[in-house]
C-alpha cells in the first residue's frame, strides 16, 4: 500500500458516510488523528509488547485524561487550608464520582490520622460512655449506601447573577459515592441514649475541630459512621479513617475525621451554625439550621468547559439530586424555560442520591438556552433563580438551588448566563 493510501481510504469512507445520519458522528473523528495509526494500518500500540501487570500497583487514569482533575478558584479563598476544590462534573458520566475527583472542602487542612491511634468517643446523655477504635467500628453490622454530598455553598457565588464559567465551578461542590459504614443508631444504641437527649454534637479531629449539632431524630434515622467510599477506605481528604454521613443534608454536617459524638438536650450553637451556614434573608434576618438540600440539577454537557464540537445528533446530559428523597423527573429546556421536555433518567434512582439524565436533540447550529429542572418524590419542583430570589433576596451564600442556564452559541461555545 502506498503511503497516501490511508488518507485516501479515510476520505472515501467520509464521502460514503456523508449525507447519512452517521456522517456527523463518524466523519470528523475518522479524519482526525495520526494517520499511520488509523485503520487499515497496524497501529504503533499493536507492534510492541505492553507493560506487564503490577507495573501500576495502584491504577491511575490514562495520561490522556490528565485534564480530568479537581480545580480550585484562586481568588475565592485566602488560604488553601480553609478552601475548596471542585469536582470536574463536565468530564464525568453516570452517578458515581471517582474517589480521586470528589471535591474537597476543609476548614483547617487535611488531618493525617494514624488508624491505630484513631478513636471515636460517644458521651454526654448516654447510659455508658464508649470509646471505639477503627477495628471496633468494623466489627459492627455494616451497610452500603449511595448518597450525594452537596456543600451548602455550592452555587453560592451565583446569587447575584451568572459568575463562573463552568459547571465544575458553579455546581462542582457535589459528589456521589457508595459509603460503607455502621448505622449511627447502632452505635448510639450500644451507648444507650438517655430519654432527655434531643441533639447530637459531631466533632472532627482536624485543626478546625469542625463541630455541628444534629437533631437526634436524624441521627437515629439514616446517618452512618462511614469508613469506606466506593469500596476502598476513605481518602484522607474525605475524612480518613471515619466520617459522618448525613444523607440529604448540607455537606457541612458530614463531619470528617469524626472523633466525638456528644448527646445533649439542645443544640450547641457552634461557629458553623451561627456565624456561618445560616441564610441571610432580604429583611436582614438569618435563618438557622437549614439542613436539607432541596432538589437541584445541572446540565454537565454541554457546558462552558465542554463545548459542542459537532452539529447533528447531540446528547445533552446532566445530574439531578434531592435531599428530600428520590428524583422522580427531570425536564430539559432548549429555549430558556419556554418549552420543556422530559429527560430520560438512566441508571439507578436512589434515595438522596444523584441521578443521571439525558435529552437528545438535533443541533442545527442555532443558539440554545439550556436549562434543566429537577422534581422529587415530594412533588417539589426546582425553582428558577428569580423565584428563589423573591423569597431569599440576594444576601445569601448557601442553598442556591435555582435553575442554571447555559447559552450555546452558533460556534458551539457555551456560556453561563441568566434569563429573566
Ligand atoms: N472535620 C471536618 N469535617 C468537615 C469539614 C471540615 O472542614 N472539617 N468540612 C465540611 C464541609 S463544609 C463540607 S461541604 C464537607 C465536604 O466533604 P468532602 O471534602 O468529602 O467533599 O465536609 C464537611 N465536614
Ligand atoms: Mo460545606
Amino acid at each position: 500500500m502506498d503511503k497516501d493510501a490511508p488518507k485516501r481510504a479515510a476520505r472515501r469512507r467520509f464521502l460514503r458516510a456523508a449525507g447519512s445520519a452517521a456522517a456527523a458522528l463518524a466523519g470528523g473523528p475518522a479524519l482526525a488523528g495520526n494517520l499511520k495509526n488509523l485503520p487499515p494500518n497496524v497501529p504503533e500500540w499493536t507492534r510492541a509488547l505492553g507493560d506487564g501487570v503490577a507495573v501500576r500497583p495502584y491504577g491511575k487514569p490514562s495520561k490522556h485524561e490528565a485534564h480530568v482533575v479537581r480545580r480550585d478558584v484562586q481568588w475565592l479563598t485566602a488560604s488553601r487550608e480553609s478552601s475548596v476544590s471542585f469536582t470536574p462534573l463536565h468530564e464525568l458520566d453516570g452517578i458515581i464520582t471517582p474517589n480521586g475527583l470528589c471535591f474537597e472542602r476543609h476548614h483547617g487542612g487535611i488531618a493525617e490520622i494514624d488508624p491505630e491511634d484513631y478513636r471515636l468517643i460517644v458521651h454526654g446523655l448516654v447510659e455508658r460512655e464508649l470509646i471505639f477504635t477503627l477495628a471496633d467500628l468494623k466489627r459492627f453490622p455494616r451497610v452500603n449506601r449511595i448518597h450525594f454530598l452537596e456543600c451548602a455553598a455550592n452555587s453560592g457565588m451565583e446569587w447575584r447573577g451568572a459568575q463562573l464559567n463552568g459547571c465544575q465551578y458553579t455546581h462542582g461542590m457535589v459528589h456521589c459515592v457508595e459509603y460503607t459504614g455502621v448505622p449511627l443508631r447502632v452505635l448510639l444504641a450500644e451507648a444507650g441514649v438517655k430519654p432527655n437527649a434531643k441533639w447530637l454534637l459531631a466533632e472532627g479531629a482536624d485543626s478546625a475541630a469542625m463541630s455541628r449539632s444534629i437533631p437526634l431524630a436524624k441521627a437515629m434515622d439514616d446517618c452512618l459512621v462511614a469508613y469506606r467510599m466506593n469500596g476502598e477506605m476513605l481518602r484522607p481528604e474525605q475524612g480518613y479513617p471515619a466520617r459522618l454521613v448525613v444523607p440529604g443534608w448540607e455537606g457541612n454536617v458530614w463531619v470528617k475525621w469524626l472523633r466525638r459524638l456528644k448527646l445533649g438536650d439542645e443544640p450547641w450553637f457552634a461557629r458553623e451554625e451561627t456565624s456561618k451556614y445560616t441564610d441571610l434573608m432580604a429583611d436582614g434576618k438569618a435563618r438557622q439550621f437549614t439542613f436539607v438540600m432541596d432538589a437541584k440539577s445541572v446540565i454537565t454537557s454541554p457546558s462552558p468547559q465542554a463545548p459542542l464540537r459537532q452539529k447533528g445528533f447531540t446528547v445533552i446530559s446532566g445530574l439531578a439530586w434531592s435531599g428530600r428523597g428520590k428524583i422522580t423527573r427531570v425536564d430539559v429546556s432548549l429555549d430558556g424555560g419556554k418549552n420543556w421536555r422530559e429527560a430520560k433518567i438512566d441508571g439507578l434512582v436512589l434515595d438522596k442520591a444523584c441521578v443521571r439524565f439525558y435529552a437528545e436533540t438535533e443541533w442545527t447550529g442555532g443558539e440554545m438556552l439550556l436549562q434543566s429542572r429537577a422534581i422529587d418524590e415530594t412533588g417539589y419542583v426546582q425553582p428558577t433563580k428569580s423565584e428563589l430570589r423573591k423569597i431569599r433576596g440576594v444576601n445569601s451564600i448557601y442553598h442556591n438551588n435555582g435553575i442554571q442556564t447555559w447559552l450555546v452559541k452558533p460556534n458551539g461555545e457555551v456560556e453561563n448566563v441568566e434569563v429573566s
